[in-house]
């Protein structure tokens, strides 16, 4: 046993000494739950975002038959929802796409119907192939159609149906490895599996989406936006008319945020939704940004180089197609035809906790 060193004492003692007295001291602590700081302090304190997530992309070529399979494979009532995670290929087995979102595919067959619940995680749909499905929100119904975004409130119930006779494909966005982290979940069944439908379709949009607003019911859930539905039609044409009329971005061609008329702000309090138009021979400038982002390709083709240090990746899109661009990981987008792109991030949350970096790159 050596003698108690007084402070400084280690000063004197060689390094293999040093090593000893610190391996002998996390030993002996462990125990009792007690690590060392300055073992992990330039790790749990970087000097800029290190995330474990990867780029990654998904051709619906590939996908698709997968997605087809599971369709012969389990109905949509006894799977509840039929879906196919897109897994960060750094964290399988998370069920997430980024440290804080997850993703997935869900298909519905002709006829079937994903039984109604509620959730405290909330989710976007953006509508990928077929039309004429409908999803229910607390009582009304949308009808999805290619490019519709669609929205599911925190704990509403919700439950999805197809009527028609073609299979009907969306992305699922959710907050669930938020939620997860913050310990926060709650989630119930509903007593029948589709939900009594109580208002006309279209009512949320007539109610909300026209720039008014009801005089006394202006947030009817909550930080969630009232508008269930934002049809593919009204964006595209936005878009266009910008990609004519107004100067197109070097770095995001055309792009506009979807908001939630209450307050200006994003439509979901945990994830921004996004539409950006890549004008023919766009060749873009590289940005990065603190929040990660994952891509739904809605028409045209193009490439993204996705960059952290010296990793490149360089991804070809074409519709259907979803790509992920991590934290803090340089996006640089180009096209020759000319595409539409949906995106959707964490960067409501970033902004809340006033942590949002955003650099653009010449
Ligand atoms: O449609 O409610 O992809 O609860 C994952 C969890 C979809 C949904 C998902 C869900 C849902």
């Amino acid at each position: 046993m050596n003698a108690p060193l007084t402070p400084g004492a280690v000063n004197a003692l060689g390094a293999a000494q040093a090593a000893e007295l610190r391996k002998q001291l996390y030993a002996d602590m462990s125990p009792l739950n007690l690590t060392p700081l300055w073992e992990v302090l330039h790790a749990l304190v970087p000097q800029q975002p290190q995330t474990p997530c990867v780029p990654a992309l998904w051709k619906y070529d590939e996908v698709r038959p997968f997605l087809m399979r599971a369709g012969t494979a389990i109905t949509a009532d006894e799977a509840v929802r039929r879906v196919l995670i897109l897994e960060n290929p750094a964290l399988r087995g998370q069920s997430a796409i980024t440290q804080s979102l997850y993703a997935g595919l869900q298909l519905i067959m002709p006829r079937e119907v994903a039984p109604s619940h509620r959730h405290t995680q909330s989710a976007l749909r953006f509508i990928v192939e077929g039309s004429g499905a409908y999803t229910a929100v607390d009582g009304e119904r949308t009808t999805m159609h290619p490019g519709d975004f669609i929205i599911t409130p925190s704990w509403t119930w919700h439950d999805h149906g197809n009527d028609t006779d073609e299979p009907v494909v969306w992305l699922d966005g959710l907050d669930i490895p938020t939620i997860r982290f913050f310990d926060a979940g709650f989630a119930q069944n509903d007593d029948g599996k589709v939900q009594k439908v109580t208002r006309p379709e279209g009512t949320s949009l007539a109610t909300y989406g026209n720039n008014m607003a009801p005089l006394r019911r202006d947030a009817p859930y909550g930080a969630t936006s009232p508008i269930f539905s934002y049809p593919y039609a009204r964006t595209r044409d936005a878009l266009h008319q910008l990609e004519r009329d107004a100067p197109i971005d070097d770095w995001d061609g055309v792009k506009l945020r979807y908001v939630n008329p209450s307050t200006g702000g994003s439509p979901m309090p945990t994830m921004a939704t996004f539409m950006q138009r890549l004008p023919a021979g766009f060749n873009g400038k590289a940005y990065r940004q603190t929040d990660g982002a994952v891509f739904s390709v809605v028409e045209g083709t193009g490439s993204v180089q996705v960059a952290r240090g010296d990793a490149t990746h360089t991804f070809h899109f074409g519709p259907r197609d979803h790509f992920v661009v991590p934290s803090w990981h340089t996006a640089r987008f180009s096209s020759q035809t000319g595409c539409v792109l949906f995106s959707f991030s964490d960067r409501p949350v970033h902004q809340a906790l006033g942590i949002h970096k955003e650099e653009r790159l010449s």
